[in-house]
């Protein structure tokens, strides 16, 4: 999960993906799946959206990755240097419901946004929500390695968030599903680093974390898992003869100055010189 970043948005073709298809697919946890969320730092669903939704979104998704340039700034490769030319291993396209808002009238964000009401126990209005998309190419998708998605933003900050991962292709352990450290919610955040230890590569990693107890999540298509923002999580690389595609939705509240005890991210800091140095924003 990563913290927005300032992305603009241009409108430069004329694909059209229309409204989603209405659906009245609702879906809830159960107690049982909220108090495993609460106890393991994540829980999972078979299904958060309808297939025909999933459907509608597929053409979206692969419209964004293949024209890259939707988004100034927001495509970007996870797993190399920003910018850097190349094949892309584990691209990802930040806020593409700023450029489709439509996106946000899915069935799988209603759904999505109730049962992050259900686990954050808030009303609707306090919670705010983004999204992102990761895609894993087939046969050459790189991992996203162990990190912590609070490890990504400024320690000078309380939050309350969570991530709902809702894959549109098959997710096993061959194609890079989620693979989460149940308990790690309940400790602090990690210390981190930059990918290659270079703050020019957005994944961090968190180099403490082993495999050791890590819990694996394989879903169809329109399943979802949902993860708290201090869970220890990773997705390995897309072995497997097809793409991985997947939508993460984020839900949070406005983020609270905390008193400046939390301890220093240096990564944090690293990483917006080198976001801010990206040639995309320079030239
Ligand atoms: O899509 C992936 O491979 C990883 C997603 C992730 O780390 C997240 O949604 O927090």
């Amino acid at each position: 999960m990563f913290q927005i970043l300032s992305v603009s948005v241009s409108a430069d073709d004329d694909f059209d993906p229309g409204l989603p298809p209405e659906s009245d697919f609702t879906v809830l946890l159960t107690d049982e799946q909220v108090e495993g969320f609460h106890r393991d730092g994540f829980t999972s669903i078979p299904r958060i959206t309808t297939d025909e939704e999933i459907e509608w979104l597929k053409p979206i998704y692969d419209h964004l990755f293949d024209t890259k340039g939707s988004f100034k700034g927001g495509y970007f490769d996870l797993a190399r240097k920003y910018d850097e030319e190349g094949e892309d291993l584990v691209p990802q396209v930040l806020a593409p419901d700023t450029r489709w808002p439509q996106l946000r009238e899915t069935t799988a964000v209603r759904n999505a946004r109730a049962i992050a009401q259900q686990l954050m126990d808030l009303p609707r209005d306090a919670i705010k929500q983004w999204s992102h998309m990761i895609l894993k190419p087939a046969r050459i998708g790189g991992e996203l390695p162990w990190h912590q998605d609070e490890a990504y933003w400024d320690p000078d900050f309380r939050y309350r968030a969570l991530g709902v991962w809702v894959p549109l292709d098959v997710a096993t352990v061959e194609s890079g599903c989620m693979h989460f450290k149940p308990g790690s919610h309940t400790g602090a955040v990690l210390e981190h680093k930059h990918v290659n230890d270079d703050p020019e590569v957005h994944g961090l990693v968190a180099p403490s974390a082993t495999n050791d107890g890590e819990v694996a999540i394989e879903l169809q298509p329109g399943g979802a898992t949902f993860h708290h923002c201090r869970t220890l999580h990773r997705t390995p690389p897309n072995v497997s003869d097809h793409v991985r595609r997947a939508w993460a939705n984020e839900f949070q509240i406005e983020p609270v100055k905390n008193d400046g005890s939390e301890p220093d991210r240096p990564w944090v800091r690293d990483g917006h010189v080198a976001w801010a140095k990206r040639s995309v924003f320079t030239n």
